[in-house]
């Protein structure tokens, strides 16, 4: 069972509670390698009289097709979503764009009055998502501290990006409940929860047998293997490297780490694990 919901996370969730009534808006971070997995139902309700962004992130190691499937699902009337990739620069303004269509009635009004009024924008999604990048990219500098783990961000920073937005970085959260494993396996593969809590080699194979079902030969081009269960591959992928122990067993706690590190860069190709058709 995968499970992650340490103290920092109830404290955290607190503290967006109590600041949900101050925000116009919310960026709410998914991943483009499982944008649905990193949908956190526990903030449906709370966030439901806002607008909200869905800001799909990493798109460049997404399947283009798939997330284009997902900015459609997820657009509605008070909901817009956008691709972007936060490390490259720029990639985030379209999000001011969409804060200005979706926030105005605000801006409106408080323009018919002669005064300018501030946006407030809370940024939200699990953890390791790109949630301080995006806002470094929005502000041009690095205001956030962004780290390729999860659960970086500990406590509340507002961050005034320009004259007229002020947006709050908040630490990554999940929920108390993982209890859709598969949903667990995918935020797993991604880093949204702390490796040291994970058992790799159990992940890698799990993650093997996804990638298998999804592209076989994502896995035979990069390894020259092929197999037709994780445990397979990974022995596989460990006889390929050349990763052997003393007497030559393979050594497979290696080889899972190579895998999972290799999904997480791309290496493997552009992958989205989760499809609209299949989740919803
Ligand atoms: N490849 C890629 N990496 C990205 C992108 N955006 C952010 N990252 C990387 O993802 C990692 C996590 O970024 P953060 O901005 O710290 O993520 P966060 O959502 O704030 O994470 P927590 O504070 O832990 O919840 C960092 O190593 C970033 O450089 C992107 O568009 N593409
Ligand atoms: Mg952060």
């Amino acid at each position: 069972m995968i499970h992650w919901y340490p103290g920092h996370m109830t404290k955290a969730m607190r503290m967006i509670e109590e600041n949900l009534r101050l925000v116009d808006i919310i960026v709410y971070v998914l991943d483009a390698r499982a944008p649905y997995s990193c949908i956190n139902p526990n903030f449906e309700s709370m966030i439901a009289r806002l607008p909200v962004i869905y800001a799909v992130n990493k798109a460049e190691l997404g399947d283009k097709k798939r997330i284009a499937d997902w900015i459609e699902y997820l657009s509605t009337d008070k909901r817009r979503a956008v691709a972007l990739s936060a490390t490259t620069s720029k990639s985030a303004m379209p999000i001011l764009g969409l804060i200005r269509t979706l926030c105005g009635e605000k801006i409106e009004k408080y323009r018919s009055k002669g005064v300018r009024t501030t946006i407030k924008c809370m940024v939200l999604g699990v953890p390791n998502t790109g949630k301080s990048t995006i806002i470094n990219n929005l502000c041009g500098s690095g205001k956030t501290v962004t780290g390729n783990k999860a659960g970086v961000t500990r406590g509340k920073q507002w961050v005034r990006v320009n004259d007229t937005l002020e947006v709050l970085d908040t630490p990554g959260t999940l929920y108390p409940k993982l209890s859709d494993q598969r949903i667990a396996r995918r935020l797993a593969y991604i880093g949204s929860i702390r490796d040291e809590i994970l058992d790799g080699y159990e992940l890698a194979c799990s993650l093997a047998e996804e990638l298998h079902n999804l592209h076989s030969d994502c896995l035979a081009s990069r390894y020259k293997v092929s197999a037709t269960d994780g445990a397979d591959y990974i022995e596989g992928i460990a006889r390929a490297r050349g990763y052997l122990l003393r007497g030559g067993e393979a050594d497979i706690e290696r080889a899972a780490i190579a895998l999972i590190d290799d999904f997480r860069k791309g290496k493997l190709g552009n992958i989205t694990l989760d499809d609209v058709s299949e989740c919803i």
